[in-house]
């Protein structure tokens, strides 16, 4: 540490403590700042000087964004914008990058006239990327000057290489590997995933249409170009690829209002499809707010509002005392909203429910004013939309019956479940289990062979209902599907949300056991869409597991062991022979199980029930934009493709 005076004459050490106390605290409690230390909190780093780039290009200083991923398992990101400034700082007589990598929550003081759009998960800049690395370097291009500077764990190692050069580009370019001393990670493997850091630039990219967004892997030697002119219109094309439109132009409405002095943007993409499921995504400031908030209030409640006048003002006689309700207005909905704005204000802690209580009503205006503006002048497709508004509205009080009569059928059951479950006798659900089990013979031995006082079995025969395909009303006069919304107890999403409560949950693992074959992997994709649709938060919660009957089984004298795949066969049995030093694996005895439906009570206990011998896959969904097109894949319309990507792809579906 330099302990001599600066040239402004303030004190170097009393900065130098300040610095080091801000440092600490970082690396101290990284979750504060981060999230967590573990992948999420890495991919975080990436994710947060990415969000200074995008602030450049949402401000018109840079068009072109490179993040690559070095063999040397660092990681760097480029943008041609203005370069982070490097001219001394009043305050501290030092170049300002420094005091922006140093100096936690710097940076805003130099910018305050272009806000900061984007941001991080917890709205920290460079400083806290700066003190969770091992070492990071800045490389800016500005003010005639190649300047360079290398930090290690928030504090720099040397003062800045500067060269002059005439090269009139400027950008910023900042590399970086993460400290092992902070985050969980094999240095032997890759530190970043280039799905998930691809993914999340896709999304940035349609929410930033000024800039050339390009992902470079040097480690397995990838590289994508993201660019959509278009922006989140494109961005509707995109999760509308693999449905059928019912119109084929998409609705787009950019406008910007004056709120308290300064300016909000509001960009609405719109496209209704000929399926029933509603996806709407909504952004501020690039942050996807999944848990939505006044700018979501605001566009549903217009959305209606906009629909009934219409059907009011314009439609024809026999039409006009349909009253639309919020839900009819959504289904087979795309939307995409993204507003930005000065002060974000987000509610939950997790950052994902936008709180500012002027957007609503800046989102309604938008709404107000251009839908219907749009919907005159195109009075064909606003026809289409309000015929398919209005048959859902019927469909909703056709599955209100329909749930009314479930409701009453278990009534009059004196509530009694599903005759096809045999049920376990434990009244605690956070002890108890339910099996969901494909096929009469399976769901047989489940029963015989399973821990009657917190297992439950519901066997289910055949096929489901591809939820993907058919509407609510269809949906919840399935069998099976009755079934399921009755043993579980905890209603379903969709009709009404107040009706659905994991509160009522009467099991606290559910799991899905289905043989390992084409049908098998079939029905557990027919299963996992309608809980994703349906009872999504089951899912969130971590209710919903998958069992994995295994393979083999391999037995030694008295050692037995279950295995899952032919790879760990081999590798097991060299263990054993490595083990019992054994010639060859003669000695070894080894089973095929053939299927669930062909195991005896016993050995299906024994392989795939049992607590202390099963092996048990909890369901989570990684990226909820990849899982959709994932189930519209699955699901889709054309049963040829379908089953080629469950045998293809099975083992990458992401919510594994
Ligand atoms: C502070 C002030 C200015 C730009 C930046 C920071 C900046 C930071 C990063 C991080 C990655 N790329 C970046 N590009 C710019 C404004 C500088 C000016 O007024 O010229």
């Amino acid at each position: 540490m330099p302990s001599s005076k600066n040239n402004s004459g303030s004190d170097y050490d009393a900065e130098d403590i300040q610095v080091l106390k801000g440092l600490e605290g970082v690396r101290r409690r990284p979750a504060m700042y981060i999230g967590d230390t573990g992948k999420k909190g890495l991919h975080h780093l990436v994710f947060e000087v990415l969000d200074n780039s995008v602030d450049e290009a949402l401000a018109g200083f840079a068009d072109q964004i490179r993040v690559t991923f070095n063999k040397d398992n660092s990681v760097n990101i480029y943008d041609n914008g203005r370069g982070i400034p490097i001219d001394p700082h009043p305050e501290y007589g030092k170049p300002a990058v420094e005091v922006i990598m140093e100096h936690l929550h710097s940076g805003g003081k130099f910018d305050s006239k272009s806000y900061k759009i984007s941001g991080g998960l917890h709205g920290v800049g460079l400083s806290v990327v700066n003190a969770l690395t091992e070492w990071l370097k800045v490389e800016i291009d500005r003010d005639d000057t190649h300047y360079t500077q290398e930090f290690s764990r928030g504090i720099k190692k040397s003062d800045p290489k500067i060269t002059k050069s005439n090269n009139k580009d400027t950008g910023t370019k900042i590399s970086f590997y993460p400290d092992k001393e902070i985050f969980d990670f094999n240095p032997e493997e890759r530190i970043f995933n280039y799905h998930t850091i691809a993914a999340r630039i896709r999304e940035l990219a349609f929410l930033t249409p000024q800039a050339k967004f390009e992902v470079k892997d040097k480690i397995d030697e990838d590289e994508e170009e993201f660019y959509y002119e278009g922006g989140i219109k494109e961005f509707i094309g995109y999760l509308n690829k693999d449905k059928q439109p019912l119109h084929n132009d998409i609705i787009f409405i950019s406008d910007s209002f004056d709120s308290n002095g300064s300016k909000v943007y509001v960009d609405i993409a719109i496209q209704y499809n000929q399926g029933y499921q509603t996806t709407i995504l909504t952004y501020a400031n690039t942050i996807n707010t999944l848990e939505g908030g006044t700018h979501l209030t605001g566009f549903k409640s217009a959305l209606t509002r906009t629909l009934n006048s219409y059907i009011e003002k314009n439609m024809e006689k026999k039409y006009k005392d349909h009253v639309l309700s919020g839900s009819d207005t959504r289904e087979g909905l795309s939307a995409i909203l993204s507003v930005k704005l000065p002060e974000p204000q987000f509610e939950s802690q997790t950052k994902i429910k936008l709180g500012n209580p002027e957007i609503r009503q800046i989102v309604s205006q938008a709404i107000t004013e251009n839908l219907a503006q749009y919907l005159e002048e195109n009075p064909q497709t606003a026809k289409k939309i309000i015929l398919k508004t209005i048959s859902a509205k019927n469909a909703r009080e056709a599955a209100q019956n329909a749930k009314l009569l479930i409701r009453r059928k278990s009534a009059l059951d004196n509530a009694r479940m599903p005759g096809k479950l045999a049920d376990c006798s434990s009244n605690n659900p956070e002890e108890c289990e339910i099996f969901i089990v494909e096929g009469d013979s399976a769901g047989g031995s489940a029963k015989q062979g399973r821990d009657r006082t917190y297992q439950a079995i519901l066997p289910l025969r055949g096929k489901i209902l591809n939820v993907e395909k058919a509407r609510l009303d269809k949906i919840l006069q399935n069998n099976e599907i009755q079934a399921i919304i009755r043993a579980l107890g905890i209603g379903v999403q969709g009709v009404s949300d107040e009706e659905f409560s994991l509160e009522n949950l009467r099991y606290h693992r559910v799991i899905i056991m289905c043989d390992a074959d084409i049908d098998g992997h079939h029905i557990e994709t027919l299963l996992l869409t309608f809980f994703f649709r349906y009872m999504r938060p089951l899912i969130d919660e971590g209710h919903l597991y998958m069992a994995v009957p295994p393979l083999y089984e391999l037995k030694y004298k008295k050692s037995r062991e279950y295995v899952y795949t032919d790879k760990e066969k081999e590798e097991k049995t060299e263990e054993l022979i490595k083990k019992y030093k054994l010639k060859n694996a003669d000695s070894i005895k080894i089973k095929r199980f053939k299927g669930l439906g062909e195991m005896n009570p016993e050995e299906l206990y024994e392989t795939t029930m049992n607590k202390t011998t099963r092996a048990l896959k909890k369901m989570i969904y990684e990226d909820y934009l990849e899982n959709d097109l994932i189930f519209n894949k699955l699901m889709g319309k054309e049963v040829k493709p379908r089953k080629k990507f469950i045998v293809e792809n099975y083992n990458n579906v992401s919510f594994y």
